[in-house]
This record gives C-alpha cells, sequence and structure tokens, in this order.
C-alpha cells in the first residue's frame, strides 16, 4: 500500500490504465485473473476462505433472524459473526491492494431469500469523492441455486458513466431511477449473468457495475448471503440518491469503519460544500448508537 497521502491514486488501480494494472500484476501475480475480470467486467469471484464457524453462524442468523424480514443491514451489531466475515483480513487486504487505498467495511445486509431488487448501480447509493472508491462483497451463504433468484450483473456496466442525480428527469424518485437504468441496459444491450456461487465463495463488484436480485423462480428456495460494502481511506463520501437540488449538495457520509471501529470523517478537501444541519445531526445519530462490536 502506499505509505504517504500524495501517493494515493484518483483512480481505483483496477480502474486505471494498462501501465497501473500490469504494475500491480507484477508485484501480485497471483491477482492477475481478479484484476483482469474485475477491469473488463466489473466482477470478479474467489473463495476469501473465510471461517467455516463465522458461515454457519451468518447462515443461521439469516434463517433465524432475518427469515421473513427480508434483510436486516448491520447485523454485526447484534451477531459477530457477520462483522467477522466482513472485518475478514484477506479480503481487506485484497481490496486494498486493487483499488490502492486501504479498504474498509462500512454496513453489511443479510438476506434469507432473494432479494429480485431492480437493477441498480452503488454508484447511485454510496459514491466517494475521488469517484469510483466503493465496492460490494457478496458472500454465499449457502449453494446458489439458480431458482432461488440469485444475484444479477451485466458485465461491463461499471465502465458507463457514472449518473448524476440531476441527469434523471421527471420527479426524480427511486423509480424513475430504475426506469432510467433499464433503458441503460436496453441501450446498451447490456447482457446479464448470475451469481450462482458455491457456499463460501465471494463475488466483489465495483461500485459503478449495474446488478440487482433475479426473479424467483422457485420462491420455496432461500437465498442465504451476506454483502458488505467497503469504501476506501481518505475520500470524502456521500449519498447522490440524496443529492439535495435546491442547495446543489450533496448528503455526506461519515461511514463507520467495522475494521478499524470508529468513524471516518468524509475529507473535506475533496469537496467544496459544507455540511447541512440534516449531515451534522445523521452523523451525530451515529455516534450515539455506536457500541463497541464485539468481533
Ligand atoms: O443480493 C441482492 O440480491 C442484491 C444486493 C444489492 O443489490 C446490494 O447490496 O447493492
Amino acid at each position: 500500500m502506499p505509505a504517504r497521502e500524495s501517493e494515493l491514486p484518483d483512480t481505483p488501480v483496477i480502474e486505471s490504465g494498462d501501465a497501473a494494472r500490469a504494475s500491480l500484476i507484477s508485484t501480485y501475480p497471483e491477482l492477475a485473473e481478479i484484476v483482469s475480470s474485475l477491469a473488463e467486467n466489473g466482477y470478479a469471484i474467489l473463495d476469501p476462505e473465510y471461517d467455516a464457524g463465522d458461515l454457519a453462524t451468518a447462515e443461521a442468523f439469516c434463517r433465524d433472524a432475518v427469515a421473513d424480514r427480508g434483510r436486516i443491514q448491520d447485523g454485526w451489531i447484534s451477531e459477530p459473526a457477520i462483522g467477522r466475515v466482513a472485518v475478514h483480513q484477506p479480503i481487506i487486504d485484497l481490496l486494498s491492494q486493487l483499488y490502492g487505498r486501504r479498504a474498509f467495511p462500512f454496513q453489511t445486509l443479510n438476506f434469507e431469500v432473494g432479494t429480485q431488487q431492480k437493477p441498480h448501480s452503488d454508484t447511485y447509493h454510496f459514491n466517494s469523492s475521488p469517484e469510483r472508491f466503493m465496492c460490494g462483497v457478496w458472500v454465499a451463504l449457502e449453494d446458489i441455486s439458480p431458482d432461488a433468484g440469485p444475484l444479477i450483473y451485466y458485465p461491463g456496466s461499471h465502465k458507463l458513466p457514472i449518473l448524476k442525480r440531476t441527469e434523471l428527469g421527471g420527479t426524480q424518485l427511486y423509480p424513475d431511477y430504475e426506469k432510467h437504468i433499464q433503458r441503460l441496459v436496453e441501450d446498451h444491450g447490456l447482457q446479464p449473468e448470475y451469481g450462482l456461487l458455491k457456499r463460501g465463495q465471494a463475488l466483489i463488484w465495483s461500485a459503478n457495475l449495474i446488478h440487482g436480485g433475479s426473479a424467483r423462480k422457485n420462491p420455496e428456495l432461500t437465498r442465504r448471503s451476506q454483502v458488505t460494502h467497503y469504501y476506501f481511506e481518505d475520500c470524502a463520501y456521500h449519498t447522490p440518491l440524496d443529492f439535495d437540488p435546491e442547495r446543489g449538495t450533496h448528503f455526506i457520509r461519515q461511514p463507520y469503519d467495522l475494521s478499524r471501529k470508529k468513524h471516518v470523517l468524509s475529507q473535506r478537501k475533496h469537496l467544496d460544500e459544507q455540511l447541512s444541519l440534516r449531515e451534522i445531526w445523521a452523523q451525530r445519530w451515529h455516534l450515539w448508537r455506536q457500541r463497541p462490536p464485539r468481533f
């Protein structure tokens, strides 16, 4: 990892030019396949060798706690095994190498069944300045059946320009965004692939990769899984979805770094905005809610 701030890249290494990626591969030859898959397709599948006990506990959490609720955000607050999957050091080290800045997990989601979530890019939910320093790591907690509504993603879509909230027409409600993404998929002739992962495998997706949950062909089937969202050090973090068109400002996040167990301040040098009152209160609420994780 680069030691000094001045050496930190402005673009993730995997999304930089050939020279940066070649240099990464010459340092870590074992990463060649992952690097080229992320660069070309915007995703990579691997086995990060999670602890078998943690996978079993996280799966049981999906079965018992998530169950009918569909999803639980930040299950690590009550279940340490979920936190341990999120802070799994080999994944943090790998992401840090692939992006050129230290990665940190800031949110988990656990699912019992397929989400059937419409296609979207995480850059609309969580973006950064410099942009694209965010990714998702989706972990199969059981073997995923094609009929269970597996993850769906569109290889290559991460190369599309990042959509700005102001580019959306209409009332700019979330369904307008989803329609816009559907049009993009059709206009670009993007072809889907499905995440038929085996238990313990993980899929890394780039911030701008279009993905979602496919149809559950067999509603009896479970699709126990965990996704952890990661940001990278020394950026500003924001939520484009909550862009304030009247003020022309982003909603700035102060994400909680699960690996270091503290909030990370958005770096003001990357922004020319002031924090809104809402953001200041959101920050205080997060601090109040913060409790020492047990993992
Ligand atoms: O697991 C899924 O079906 C989708 C998850 C997802 O889209 C997300 O976490 O951004």
